[in-house]
């Protein structure tokens, strides 16, 4: 398998750089987070791994790829000629398209020549003496910031197969987030995808149209509505151009970032309206498509018995649209609540399923022991493929923070700290962290909303911030333990009032042997949690201890 890999390790003996800020990752947050420094002024460098900007939508270039939340709402809205000369082709655009569009916010901004692309940063130290941030490359970069602004996405951990014998397979393997640049032919191919999460429901259907023959491998299935994707709405893209502003003001007020269109609008409890009405308005916004489905009613997140009757009616769309029962059972969810796992957004997932070229195993009842020469054995047979597809996922939210060698006060390692979960105040830094801010860290609203509208939120929190330190001639801001503790509590109190740790999720870690489990993002809603953020500025950082670094002196 091609795979795009990094520079190899370089020495670290020159005299180090000096910025004000580092940023790590080049994906919407680092670019947006760029720009507003260079804003302030301040001098800044950003570390990208990949030879190219666009982050996840760089990585994750398997067919079938596009967002899932509606382009005219996927995309920066901090400029307002951006989604006025922009304009997107369809409603949920494709992974290229995405890819073109943040390319041309890194022209239109010149951003390009403050990135070291093909660079992975591979250790992050607190200077006690100097109150500065050691950062060192796999290229051999040495340098020293004020701050460090860790970008490095909820999702750009791939989490590989952990099955043995894949070094022996004699064909091509792929991981959906790690896909190759140039394109790839299944044609006449026999081909195995092993997960059904959102990548393997985007990819399947493309994948089932080339291959000779395709075999899914599914663990759990997942709740799957379909997207309609189609032109989009040119008077509400016009009305949209038109005030971008005002919508994306209207976003950030709501709990997930996204607009509050008529079919989003949600203030009665399903166990409170007949069940003849609650069905035809399920199948209202079934038929409109997306998200919406999940904004029906107020207590699909909260009741088990409300929201069985939302599982129940998408069990009974995916019967109706399999043709095999026996295929069909084996594609219903059971064992966790509607929307507790991410929700996926399909184009024609389940009528896969009736091709005669696809096969669906089951493998809770037959579980892969090891990959083989020449394909994948389980507990029932051996098979044979030309290529295997892994779409399993990431390990989310604190992955790629883990791979960098970050250590505070005293040297302390963020994985130690963060052994039995993450732990931050806001999701924003972490106690014992000076001047290091994570964007969309664990703890923040981040993958349970439109992310670009918490990117934005953050990045302009912490920009905010920063220009605060420098007008009170002030220079470092650490999370204090206190509102770390009082913030993980309610972080983890929010979560246990919801279905949601109920599922074996990523949110939770439950996709990655051995991590800890604890519901990593804040439920809580971004427009609670944005006026906490908020006010906890006004209040002159409230929960966060602000100073002005004094070296040590110097020894006699
Ligand atoms: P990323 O885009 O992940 O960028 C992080 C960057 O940091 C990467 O380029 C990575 O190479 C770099 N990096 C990490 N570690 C290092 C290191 N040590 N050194 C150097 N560089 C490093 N969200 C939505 O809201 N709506 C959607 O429709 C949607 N669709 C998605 C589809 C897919 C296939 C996936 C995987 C995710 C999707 N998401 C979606 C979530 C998506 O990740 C965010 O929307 C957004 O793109 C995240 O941007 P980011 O800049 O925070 O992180
Ligand atoms: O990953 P996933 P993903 N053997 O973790 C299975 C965003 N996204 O890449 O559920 C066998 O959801 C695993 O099974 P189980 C979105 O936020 C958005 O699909 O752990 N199977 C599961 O079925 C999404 O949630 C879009 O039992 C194994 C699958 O692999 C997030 O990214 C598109 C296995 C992984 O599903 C991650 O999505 C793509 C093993 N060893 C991604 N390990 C949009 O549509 C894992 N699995 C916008």
């Amino acid at each position: 398998m091609t795979q795009v890999t990094t520079k190899p390790t370089g020495s670290n003996t020159s005299s180090p750089e000096s910025f004000d800020v580092v940023v790590v990752g080049a994906g919407f947050a680092g670019l947006y987070m760029l720009h507003r420094l260079r804003g302030l002024g301040l001098t800044a460098t950003v570390i990208e791994a990949g030879d190219g900007v666009g982050g996840t939508w760089y990585w994750n270039r398997y067919p079938g790829a596009r967002c899932d939340i509606e382009s005219m709402e996927y995309q920066y809205g901090f400029d307002e000629e951006l989604p006025r000369e922009w304009k997107w082709s369809e409603r949920y655009a494709t992974q290229p398209e995405i890819l073109r569009y943040v390319n041309h916010v890194a022209d239109k901004f010149d951003l390009r020549r403050d990135i070291r692309f093909e660079t992975r940063v591979v250790s992050a130290h607190y200077n006690e003496e100097s109150g500065r941030w050691d950062v060192t490359t796999d290229r051999g970069d040495n340098i020293s910031a004020q701050y460090c602004i860790m970008a490095t996405g909820c999702l750009s951990s791939p989490k590989q197969p952990e099955y043995p014998g894949l070094e022996s397979f004699k064909g091509s393997w792929y991981h959906t987030g790690q896909w190759p640049h140039e394109s790839v032919d299944f044609t006449g191919q026999r081909v195995a995808v092993v997960g059904t999460g959102s990548s393997g429901i985007q990819s399947i259907p493309q994948i089932a149209r080339q291959a000779a023959h395709l075999t899914v491998f599914q663990r759990t299935p997942n709740f799957s509505v379909p997207a309609r994707n189609g032109p989009i709405d040119p008077e509400l893209e016009q009305r949209m151009k038109a005030n971008y502003k005002a919508f994306r003001e209207e976003a950030r007020e709501s709990p997930a970032g996204i607009l509050a269109t008529q079919r989003q609008k949600m203030d009665q409890a399903i166990l409170d309206v007949p069940l003849d009405e609650a069905r035809a308005e399920f199948e209202r916004r079934w038929d409109y498509g997306g998200f919406v489905i999940g904004g029906a009613y107020t207590d699909i997140a909260l009741n088990p018995e409300a929201n069985e009757i939302w599982a129940e009616f998408v069990r009974s769309k995916i019967r109706e649209t399999v043709k095999d029962p026996e295929t069909a059972e084996l594609l219903c969810p059971r064992d966790y609540p509607f929307g507790t796992k991410r929700l996926c957004v399909d184009t024609e997932y389940f009528e896969t399923y009736n091709r005669d070229n696809v096969t669906l195993i089951d493998l809770r009842a037959t579980p892969i022991e090891t990959i083989t020469e020449n394909g994948l054995r389980t507990t029932a047979r051996e098979y044979e493929f030309d290529s295997i597809v892994f779409a399993t996922g990431f390990d989310a939210m604190t992955g790629a923070l883990s791979k960098i060698d970050i250590r505070g006060r005293d040297g302390l390692a963020l994985t130690d700290k963060w052994e039995a979960g993450p732990r931050t105040y806001l999701g924003l830094q972490v106690a014992g962290f000076p001047n290091l801010f994570t964007i969309t860290g664990p703890g923040s609203p981040s993958v349970l909303t439109n992310m670009i509208v918490s990117i934005e939120q953050h990045v302009d929190w912490i920009t905010d911030c920063l220009s605060y330190l420098g007008d009170h001639e002030l220079d470092t801001i650490e999370a204090t333990t206190e509102a770390e503790d009082a913030w993980v509590d309610h972080v983890n109190q929010v979560a246990s009032f919801t279905l949601y740790p109920r599922a074996n999720s990523w949110y939770i870690g439950a996709n990655v042997p051995g991590k800890p489990r604890v519901f990593m993002p804040y439920i809580g809603g971004l427009n609670l949690y944005s006026e906490k953020c908020q006010q906890v500025a006004d209040a002159g950082y409230e929960g966060f201890g602000l100073s002005s670094h004094k070296p040590a002196p110097a020894s006699a």
